[in-house]
């Protein structure tokens, strides 16, 4: 039995995320096939507007008990994600668990802490990381609204998506992950998107896995 395949596209804020993930959804509508968009934090639910009042310095929380409000935001749509994939529909996602991580270590937390509620949600099959310099997506212009959209930061965050990486390509499961230079001109990031999906959505019988478990 196929199902659909669940599909993230991670990166620094300002490295086009949000562009690929709605141009990779099109292309797929344009091939026929069903896809859900979904994005982290989701701010529409009763937690994604708390975390929404925190990043926009509306409210003052804790680093540990925000992280824990991100973790929970993916887990409030775990169970959806895994009955969308049984039922064929391929899911492609802006931010999941890895900005999690990247986001609440680069603050000084310790990075197996920031990883633990986010085990077992479900794994992607695919990460797509934009790679940008936070020097170039400074120059995109727009940073600095909200909380974290600082070049320091940015540099740290960077190193730690780094590193997330790495140790997911050394594991012989779970998601593939997969550096996108995201510098260039925005059509040519996603022809690379498009290149590394395409062969996913004619969707997979492998049994959906769990992040780090
Ligand atoms: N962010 C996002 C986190 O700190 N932890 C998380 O788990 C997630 C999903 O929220 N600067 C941060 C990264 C971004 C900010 O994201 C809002 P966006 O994609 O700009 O809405």
């Amino acid at each position: 039995m196929s199902r659909g395949a669940f599909i993230v596209i991670e990166g620094l804020d300002r490295s086009g995320k949000t562009t690929q993930t709605a141009a990779l959804y099109e292309q797929l509508k344009e091939v026929g096939k069903v896809a859900k968009l979904l994005k982290f934090p989701d701010r529409t639910t009763a937690i994604g507007k708390m975390i929404d009042a925190y990043l926009r310095s509306q409210s003052d929380l804790d680093d540990r008990a925000i992280h824990l409000l991100f973790s929970a935001n993916r887990w409030e749509l775990a169970s959806e994600i895994e009955k969308d994939l049984k039922e064929g529909i391929n899911i492609l996602c802006d931010r999941y668990a890895f900005s999690g991580i990247a986001f609440s270590a680069s603050k000084g937390l310790p990075y197996e802490w920031c990883r633990a509620p986010d085990i077992s949600l479900p794994s992607p099959d695919l990460v797509l990381f934009l790679d940008i310099s936070p020097e170039k997506a400074k120059e995109r212009g727009g940073y600095g609204e909200e909380r974290y959209e600082k070049e320091e930061m940015q540099k740290k965050v960077r190193e730690i998506f780094k590193r997330i990486g790495e140790e997911m390509n050394v594991a012989t499961a779970g998601a593939k992950w997969v550096v996108i230079d995201a510098g260039r001109d925005c059509e040519d990031v996603a022809k690379d998107v498009w290149a590394h999906a395409e062969g996913l959505i004619e969707g997979t019988s492998q049994p959906i896995t769990r992040l780090w478990d």
